[in-house]
């Protein structure tokens, strides 16, 4: 265990904070004690029995306290070794106005970028690709799914779909799927994007290494040649508690005034 959080559960005369059933005050006690720095990332906690007696709680209760606070992604359970305060993963914020690949972001800031490949090939498209998309039912789409990370944190899962014409060898992507589309002129140079909160399916959230159900953000987006031809369709998930979407907001036009 490591000595910070030896000391604190040891020394700590414990007061659990007032209200709710026992389990969630020893919850929001050892949250609490995560939030202040008195335990850190990392850190052990002792086992059920030592912290039932510390806290002079029923084993019952300290494994349902835990069992949330593995849940919501605070605590971490390894098989053998115990439980630990889960690794506190750096945000990213991504601008919400430049049109920028994840690479890009990531360069950006320095982050080397890993992509683990769920799926690439070329398909019958569905009724959606073929609307979005503007192919018949007779066309290809070039369909490809990457888990993205950072070093070895899953931050976000991206299905892209895009006509086979444009992306005749979804194989030949080497990192970067805009890279590749630059190379032949086909770079977007806009796009739509809608976002909408999600909380993560087993799959998913299997992928992005966090509890089912944790929060997450649903991403579509559409983009476009200069042309206007829809170039790409994307629809990512992206681990809630490592990204941040801003915006850059502007006095519009409509608080002048009506408009003649
Ligand atoms: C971004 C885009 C995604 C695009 C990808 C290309 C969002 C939500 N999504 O992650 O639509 O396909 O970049 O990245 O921003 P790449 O060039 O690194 O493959």
């Amino acid at each position: 265990m490591a000595d910070l959080s030896e000391r604190f559960f040891a020394d700590q005369s414990v007061v659990l904070p007032s209200g709710g059933p026992l389990y969630l005050q020893l919850k929001r006690w050892i949250e609490d004690a995560i939030h202040s720095g008195q335990i850190n990332p990392g850190d052990a906690l002792p086992s059920e029995r030592d912290l039932a007696q510390k806290v002079d709680v029923s084993r019952v209760t300290v494994r349902k306290a835990v069992l949330q606070l593995v849940r919501d992604g605070i605590l971490v359970q390894r098989h053998g070794s115990g439980t630990f305060v889960a690794p506190r993963t750096q945000r990213v914020e991504q601008s919400l106005s430049q049109l920028t690949s994840f690479t890009d972001d990531m360069a950006r800031r320095g982050m080397v970028v890993r992509a683990q490949w769920l799926d690439r090939g070329l398909y019958l498209p569905s009724p959606d690709e073929m609307l979005i998309l503007g192919l018949t039912a007779s066309d290809r789409v070039a369909r490809i799914s990457r888990l993205r990370l950072t070093g070895d944190t899953p931050l976000a899962i991206e299905r892209a779909s895009l006509s086979s014409e444009i992306l005749p060898e979804p194989l030949a992507i080497v990192d970067s799927l805009y890279k590749h589309l630059d190379k032949s002129g086909n770079r977007p140079v806009r796009a739509i994007q809608r976002i909408r909160a999600a909380n993560l399916g087993a799959e998913d959230a299997g992928l992005l290494q966090v509890p089912e159900g944790s929060a997450g953000l649903n991403i579509e987006r559409t983009s476009y040649l200069a042309s206007g031809r829809v170039i790409e369709f994307t629809r990512s998930i992206y681990r809630g508690d490592t990204y941040d979407f801003v915006a850059e907001l502007r006095l519009g036009d409509s608080s002048g005034g009506t408009k003649p």
